[in-house]
């Protein structure tokens, strides 16, 4: 298709290729895991069906994307370790960050009544996530020797700071009582004072859970005598250890062996220096327009499976827009977004203080909020249609350093939409009329937008210039002032010119 005038734009998208031999771990946890529980009334200090929950969601991400090989969680976290040589797309930090932690969302809203019966969600729950990258396979061994240390360290404290609550002590008291006390004085009060033995506490819960690819007995069939015959299979299950990060479980593996090194000794402490890396991470460029672009992964295909209407199925692009707004509405430093098809644009302001957290923060933390919302709202757009497959999208950011050059990226989406929509618009009406899909592919060829225009109007009477406004020119949503509050609203609008921005010169400014 033709490109435009805006296509420059591209050029200020950076590479983020994660380069060999380099691991790649995701890591992603609840956002406000607390006011979650509260809400949905989840056992302190662990609630089973909800690590159910998580452990599932981890299975289904592990068997959707084969190249993640091992996954470790406890309570609202998990990590996923792809193998050495993925080639998952194309080792971009960004786009696998941003997918593993929206199919994990989509699962986990998915998966939810299946855990919870009868208890709703409350509102969308999100996850933010960030890549880890493990030079070498002693890097990963303190990555997972720090994740179950902490596991250990968070519900010795949970478990302590909850019995001193369920004892009529408040939230305050508990974190005095326990501030700076070790882990020996911890295990004695929870023995001493509650009859607590921490050691008889669920594995689930002391030492989190992993999901690799393991040899199981399955029953494959019965004899004749009606007996079992069984078989070693491969499978995707879930296994607690206390020892992740040691030679006997690791080594034991072999497809962690073979795919990503085995450990050569036994960490004795957890290198300081190491944990200090795992927490580095990159800021935004201060001062420029961050803007955090989501697409739909596969779309087509989802479109396919749900039985969108062709080119455009205006319930679909409701439901994208509702979601937007639900993301304007959380985070509040976003001022305009644009969205067209399965993509959308959010515009943070320039001196947003999300720029100064990290981009991998705020790129998952966007696109699982959107996708838990797309779940959720789907029955409310689509009553009659259930979801089949869980939907994920794929987010990025980019700095623009002027309003000149973000205004080119705005118009440069809005091309795309026009030049999408009128090939699409004339696409299906052909293929309606009788045409076969090449046919049709052929006669478009090479054609011009004014081409394109007569060829709807002699052959459909159809004038282009009338066809819905948010199919040609796609919406945007933003916070405007009306009657002196304000709102978020969402508009169909010429943004390429300037009538717009000169109507509302506070977006911008
Ligand atoms: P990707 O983004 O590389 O994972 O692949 P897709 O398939 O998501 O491709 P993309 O994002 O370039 O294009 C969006 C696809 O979504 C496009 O093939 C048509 C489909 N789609 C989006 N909105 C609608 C709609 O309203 N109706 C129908 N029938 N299809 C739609
Ligand atoms: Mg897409
Ligand atoms: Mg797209």
């Amino acid at each position: 298709m033709a490109n435009s005038k805006y296509e420059y734009v591209k050029s200020f998208e950076v590479e983020d290729e994660i380069v060999l031999p380099h691991v790649i771990v995701v890591r992603l946890h609840a956002r406000d895991f607390l006011r979650f529980c509260k809400a949905h009334e989840l056992r302190r200090p662990y609630d089973e069906e909800a690590l159910d929950l998580m452990n599932s969601c981890a299975e289904f991400v592990q068997r959707k994307y084969p190249d993640i090989l091992f996954s470790y969680g406890f309570n609202d976290e998990y990590s996923f370790v792809f193998k050495k040589k993925t080639k998952f797309y194309e080792r971009r930090a960004s786009k696998i960050l941003s997918l593993i932690t929206s199919c994990f969302t989509s699962v986990f809203v998915d998966k939810w009544k299946e855990f919870f019966s009868g208890r709703e969600l409350k509102y969308p729950p999100s996850f933010s996530g960030q890549v880890i990258v493990c030079a070498t396979v002693d890097v990963l061994q303190h990555y997972l020797a720090w994740r179950q240390h902490e596991c250990y360290i968070a519900n010795q404290y949970s478990a302590c700071f909850w019995a001193l609550v369920s004892h009529g002590r408040t939230e305050k008291e508990a974190e005095d009582i326990l501030k700076d006390t070790k882990k020996q004085e911890q295990n004695e009060m929870l023995h001493q004072q509650f009859n607590i033995n921490y050691n008889n506490l669920p594995k689930i819960f002391r030492w989190g859970s992993c999901v690799l690819l393991m040899e199981v007995e399955a029953i494959v069939k019965y004899d004749n005598d009606g007996c079992p015959v069984k078989r070693l299979k491969k499978q995707i299950s879930t296994v607690h250890s206390q020892d992740i990060a040691r030679r006997t479980f690791w080594n034991q593996k072999p497809s962690l062996v073979k795919e990503l090194g085995s450990f050569v000794e036994d960490i004795k402490r957890i290198d300081k220096d190491y944990i200090k890396y795992f927490q580095s991470e990159a800021k935004l460029m201060p001062y420029t327009w961050a803007v955090i672009r989501i697409d739909g992964c596969h779309f087509h295909k989802f479109a396919d499976v749900h039985k969108f209407e062709k080119p455009n199925d205006e319930q679909a692009l409701k439901l994208m827009n509702e979601c937007a707004v639900g993301v304007l509405d959380e985070f509040r430093e976003v001022i305009f977004s644009y969205g067209v098809s399965d993509e959308y644009s959010f515009i943070l302001k320039r001196s947003s203080h999300l720029q100064r957290t990290n981009p991998s923060d705020i790129v998952s933390s966007v696109v699982s909020l959107f996708t838990s919302m797309y779940v959720m709202k789907w029955k409310a757009f689509f009553p009659l249609t259930d979801l089949v497959c869980q939907p994920s999208f794929d987010g990025r950011v980019v700095c623009y350093p002027s309003t000149e050059i973000l205004r080119d990226y705005l118009s440069w989406r809005q091309v795309d939409c026009h030049i999408n929509n009128q090939y699409n618009t004339c696409f299906w009406m052909l293929v309606k009329s009788g045409k076969s899909r090449s046919d049709a592919q052929q006669i478009l060829k090479g054609t011009q937008s004014q081409e394109k225009m007569e060829l709807l109007a002699n052959n459909f009477g159809i004038d282009y210039n009338t066809i819905g406004e948010m199919l040609r020119l796609g919406s945007s949503a933003f916070w405007e002032e009306e009657n002196g509050c304000s709102k978020i609203v969402v508009q169909h609008c010429n943004i390429i010119d300037d009538g717009f921005w000169g109507a509302h010169p506070c977006i911008l400014a």
